[in-house]
């Protein structure tokens, strides 16, 4: 098929005048050589608006990511779709926003899949029109169907919404099980020392977070004083699976000789490989060789070792002679938060640093903090670098690309809530969309151009042990971000009748 492609565009080339950016029989955009460009997502997890230096930051130095950002579109408006992972991970591959799914809430590591196997995803869409695909890194979107037995091939996951390959570790690095599965297979795994995970209730006799402080290497501020593993305590109790336990130190390193080997073995078909990142998530155990590298304790260093990753994995796309044959984004699935349950430093060393730039709030948030992120779309030859303040959401990855390559999203039942902005993700085309619902915890929140709307939530305004504002207020709040993006002058009552108008816009998608 792909041979068919090239010779399809070879004597289109030899006979006839074509233009610059030829499309294949199935439809869609292809590359000089007649090819569907490769397509990357790198993601992080909990890197904040403010935590790269092409956003602004002058402590930190992210000079792999900010080259991708000064040779594409550095978006200024770009949003994850929730103010914490699973939903945010969830609107990213489906373009359906998490808020109608009840299940898109963070997950313990026990919790069944989330995505329907019937439903169209990035990878699915994908694969329909001849890509190789990939996920490697974390995954937090459920595993089977319930009580699942992580001493067999766990099902479904990945390999059934789309993936062909998927090497993952199942939740969060602070929650149990805390081992790697590569196309749902546990890694490493002793079939004589089997695994058991609990979410309710310890195994007798074994040490927790709680009362054996005496084992721990990294003490736990709130939560994660369950089972205890590398030193580290973690959410949830497991039991056996020793020779498959991963080391914190080395999973930026292992992830990134995953996502490595996956380029160099599909290099010769386009891929599509979801690279998701596990910083600067907690528990942060950057490498030893990053140790200090930032000034600013874990947090900065884990920060510094994934730029470094970034660096090295476009290395690996331009040694295979990829990088003007792939498209990249790069972003994050919530905004920063600093003490997230472990003494780490994190706020101690933070010195003049600013997590989420000049925004309010963070990770858990309504306020723009929560899911506004740095997202970065690059194409070497493709994309003519660029700084857009047009308004894009992850959920628009999906029918975008399926723009892009000619993917059939016909069969998808359900809601589709992104929207195709393919000339604006190429940086073509400022004309993003004008309507984003934000999410944070079961809340949501309505973007309208430079216009954003909380309805009144009960509950506290600001989460004691992480300290960061909810965005709970007993009133309506509105606010101009252009002029006032640290949100802090509420116009609700000075302009009843933008807010009428933002609420009655917020209700119909809402469905209210
Ligand atoms: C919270 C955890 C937090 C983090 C978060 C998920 C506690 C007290 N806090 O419940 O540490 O794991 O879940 O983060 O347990 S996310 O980025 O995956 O959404
Ligand atoms: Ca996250």
């Amino acid at each position: 098929m792909r041979f068919i492609h090239v010779l399809t565009f070879a004597i289109c080339t030899v006979l006839f005048s074509c233009g610059p950016a030829p499309t294949d029989r199935t439809g869609g955009e292809t590359t000089p050589a007649g090819e569907k460009p490769n397509i990357v997502f790198i993601y992080l997890d909990d890197l904040g608006y403010g935590d790269v230096s092409a956003y602004g930051q002058t402590t930190l130095k992210t000079p792999n990511i900010d080259a991708l950002a000064a040779g594409g579109v550095r978006f200024t408006n770009g949003y994850a779709s929730s103010a914490t992972c699973t939903p945010s991970r969830y609107a990213l591959l489906t373009g359906v926003y998490p808020w109608r799914n009840e299940d898109a809430a963070i997950l313990p590591g026990t919790a069944p899949l989330i995505i329907d196997t019937n439903q169209i995803t990035v990878p699915g869409m994908l694969r329909d029109v001849g890509y190789h695909t990939g996920v490697v890194g974390k995954w937090h979107l459920g595993l089977g169907s319930g009580n699942v037995n992580w001493n067999e091939r766990v099902s479904p996951g990945p390999n059934e919404v789309g993936f062909d390959y998927s090497y993952i570790m199942a939740a969060t690095q602070d929650r149990v099980p805390t081992v790697y599965l590569e196309n749902g297979t546990v890694v490493g795994l002793d079939p004589d020392d089997p695994i058991e995970v609990d979410y309710q209730k310890n195994f007798p006799g074994d040490p927790t977070g709680l009362d054996n402080p005496e084992l721990l290497t990294m003490r736990w501020h709130h939560g994660h004083n369950h089972s205890i593993v590398n030193g580290i305590p973690r959410i949830g109790y497991m039991k056996g699976g020793e020779a498959a336990k991963w080391s914190d130190f080395d999973m930026a390193d292992h992830f990134l000789e995953r996502a490595q080997q996956y380029v160099r073995d599909h290099k010769d078909k386009p891929f599509f490989l979801y690279y998701a990142m596990q910083q600067p998530h907690v528990p942060r155990t950057p490498h030893p060789r990053f140790v200090g590298s930032s000034g600013l304790g874990p947090r900065g260093d884990v920060i510094v070792e994934a730029d470094w990753a970034v660096g090295e994995f476009i290395k690996t796309l331009r040694e295979a002679d990829l990088l003007e044959n792939t498209l990249i984004v790069l972003s994050s699935d919530n905004g920063p938060v600093l003490n997230d349950g472990y003494f780490d430093d994190a706020v101690e060393k933070l010195g003049d640093h600013k997590p989420a730039g000049p925004l309010r709030g963070g990770k858990y948030s309504l306020y723009e903090a929560g899911t506004r992120v740095p997202f970065i779309a690059y194409w070497k030859g493709r994309i003519d670098p660029t700084v857009s303040d047009a308004l894009i959401s992850q959920l628009d990855l999906l029918p975008s690309l399926a723009e892009l390559v000619g993917g059939n999203l016909s069969t998808a039942s359900g809601a589709m809530d992104g929207q195709v902005l393919l000339p604006v993700l190429l940086g073509e085309s400022q004309e993003g969309r004008r309507d984003l619902v934000l999410e944070a915890t079961s809340r949501t929140a309505l973007r309208r151009d430079d216009w954003l709307m909380i309805p009144p939530y009960t509950g506290l305004a600001l989460l004691e042990e992480v300290q960061i504002e909810t965005g709970n207020n007993d009133s309506y709040q509105l606010y101009k971000l252009s002029e006032d993006p640290g949100q802090r002058i509420n116009l609700a009552e000075e302009l009843p009748e933008k807010l009428t108008e933002m609420v009655t816009a917020f209700e119909n998608i809402r469905g209210k």
